[in-house]
């Protein structure tokens, strides 16, 4: 279990990741980092819990975090550029994935993946979620959370998950330290935010994606779309080549393979 003494200590220095707010259980980090962002908790403020009993997917899906098995946190960031407000919040996302990826590599050296728009993926297994909700006053965005969940110990039994998924220490084959797992990543967050140009961001982002080229099913709001990973723009958008020939731009969705007997 983490120590809030040790927490606090190992990851002092750090511009994301100060001022630390410990939970041993909580519902959601990102609900809790948004209420402490609405009472102004500055950039950089950290929420991370041993336990979720209400973590949260995109779309109102759940995210399982039983306790001490995880890295469940989420990241207030108050971007200051007043410019490209909206496209800011998908470069957090592109930035998030890529210091999850990197400091994944690093710790335990084994390789990932991203599969659009953002799980991090070891093994072709699903590892990490990635959940950033952005918080607008106007057309001016306010304030970004960054919400990470990380599987260490935790391999989520298949009838509970909709892709097959994973954990670190069942891929690595020893146990990992969590507390250094949380401070490279924050690291690679800071490192990225600090030098975060967009054109870099996004091409080291487009480079680790998955299914590139592939035959796929895109789950949309509007239902499912079958064709090919042709793309993705600089705005995070898929581009998704349909069967008809035409190009289809999803912006919210979700990336599957498609069965060889569906092409
Ligand atoms: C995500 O959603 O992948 C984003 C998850 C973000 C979780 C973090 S934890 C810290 C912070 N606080 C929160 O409340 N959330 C963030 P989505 O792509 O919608 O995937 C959700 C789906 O993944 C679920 O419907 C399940 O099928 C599956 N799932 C649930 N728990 C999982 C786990 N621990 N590992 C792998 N897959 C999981």
């Amino acid at each position: 279990m983490f120590q809030p003494m040790t927490l606090n200590q190992s990851l002092a220095g750090l511009h994301l990741g100060q001022p630390v707010f410990f939970y041993r259980r909580i519902g959601s980090t990102n609900d809790e980092a948004k209420r402490l962002a609405n009472f102004g908790a500055p950039e950089g403020s950290l929420v991370i819990a041993e336990e979720q009993t209400a973590g949260r997917g995109r779309t109102g899906r759940k995210w399982l975090t039983p306790p001490g098995t995880a890295l469940a946190l989420s990241l207030i960031l108050r971007p200051r550029s007043q410019r490209l407000q909206a496209e800011q919040a998908t470069r957090l996302n592109m930035l998030a994935g890529l210091a999850v990826c990197e400091a994944i590599e690093a710790v335990t050296g084994l390789r990932t993946l991203l599969k659009w728009p953002n799980d991090v993926l070891v093994a072709k297994k699903k590892a990490v979620g990635i959940l950033v909700e952005a918080a607008f006053e106007g057309k001016q965005l306010d304030y970004v959370i960054l919400g990470i969940g990380v599987n260490v110990s935790f391999n989520p039994p298949a009838e509970q998950v909709h892709f097959p998924a994973t954990c670190l220490e069942a891929e690595v084959g020893h146990p990992i330290d969590r507390l250094n797992l949380l401070k490279v990543l924050l690291t690679r967050l800071e490192a990225r935010y600090n030098s975060a140009s967009p054109v870099a961001l996004y091409a080291d982002w487009r480079a680790r994606l998955t299914m590139m080229g592939e035959p796929v099913i895109i789950q949309t709001a509007m239902g499912d779309q079958p064709g090919r990973m042709e793309d993705v723009a600089p705005d995070g958008a898929l581009i998704l080549r349909l069967d008809s020939g035409e190009t289809l731009r999803v912006l919210v969705g979700e990336a599957h393979l498609r069965p060889a007997a569906a092409i």
